[in-house]
């Protein structure tokens, strides 16, 4: 029998779960063939719309997250096959449709492809041991899920050109130092602390969560004023909503708060 492309698992909370999609072809470093990006794009749906998941952890294994789109899929690849196949939006930006947060937990090599889905979840926690990189420039091409645009927004044009230019792989903390990740973990605490940070989420109101991934998102896709005013409408609207009331009325009360 052959190997699921993803493993998967309910962890954690209590009223709603973590959901983890452990990427699993470890033996070719969890390259990410077509039939693995179709089934992490039908999973994450599917907890999207799972009212028991409250938030979603996609990680690796300890040698690599991912190193990359798989090479040996796409070396003969033609001009034509690449357009009328429709290669990467066919299957690679599904995840830009889950509206649930979606953590990336990342161990080892985080490499092209890899490092752009990585940049695609709402943040990245990394192990000591990650490494991240658009090394696509060595073999031929360039970054093509994004990695030349999210890369730059995410860590400066100084030290994003420097990556893509040269190829070179940086460590966990220089990641952290230019702000691609949000921490860096010890490698064996890696889920347990995706998983954790996971769990806080489950545990607040979901449609203020909802809003507020819309909102930092909205930070990249529009000028400032129009973002401070996306931003105050959704802040505006939470007061419609029973968590608002159900959030202030326990903090004033000295008590935990029991969101609906
Ligand atoms: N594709 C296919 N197979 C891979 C890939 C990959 N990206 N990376 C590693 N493998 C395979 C190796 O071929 C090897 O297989 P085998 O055991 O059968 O020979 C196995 O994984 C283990 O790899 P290595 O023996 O090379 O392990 P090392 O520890 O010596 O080296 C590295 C690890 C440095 C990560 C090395 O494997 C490497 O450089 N990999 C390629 C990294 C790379 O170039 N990534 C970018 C790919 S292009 C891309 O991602 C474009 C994205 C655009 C969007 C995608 C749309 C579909």
């Amino acid at each position: 029998m052959t190997e699921p492309l993803i493993l998967t698992e309910l962890r954690g909370g209590t009223e709603r779960r973590v959901g983890l999609i452990t990427l699993n072809r470890p033996k070719q470093l969890n390259a990410l063939n077509d039939a693995l990006m179709d089934q992490l794009g039908a999973q994450l749906l599917a907890w999207d719309a799972d009212p028991e998941v409250g938030c979603i952890v996609v990680t690796g294994s300890e040698r690599a997250f991912a190193a990359g789109a798989d090479i040996s899929a796409m070396a003969r690849k033609t001009f034509l096959e690449a357009v009328e196949g429709d290669f990467i939006t066919r299957n690679w930006e599904t995840i830009r449709r889950v509206r649930k947060p979606v953590i990336a937990a990342v161990a080892g090599f985080a490499l092209g492809g890899g490092c752009e889905l990585a940049m695609m979840c709402d943040f990245i926690i990394a192990a000591d041991s990650a490494r991240f990189g658009q090394p696509e420039i060595k073999i031929g091409i360039i970054p093509g899920a994004g990695g030349t645009q999210r890369l730059p927004r995410a860590i400066g044009k100084s030290k994003a050109m420097d990556l893509v230019l040269t190829g070179r792989m940086m460590d966990a903390a220089e990641a952290e130092r230019a702000g691609l990740v949000s921490r860096v973990v010890a490698a064996d605490k890696l889920i347990d602390e995706a998983v954790a940070a996971g769990e806080l989420i489950c545990a607040v109101g979901t449609t203020s969560v909802l809003m507020a991934k819309e909102c930092v998102n909205r930070a990249f896709e529009s000028g400032l004023a129009d973002g401070v005013a996306f931003e105050r409408r959704m802040f505006h609207a939470l007061f419609a909503t029973d968590d608002q009331k159900e959030g202030m009325d326990a903090f004033l009360a000295k008590r935990k708060p029991v969101f609906r």
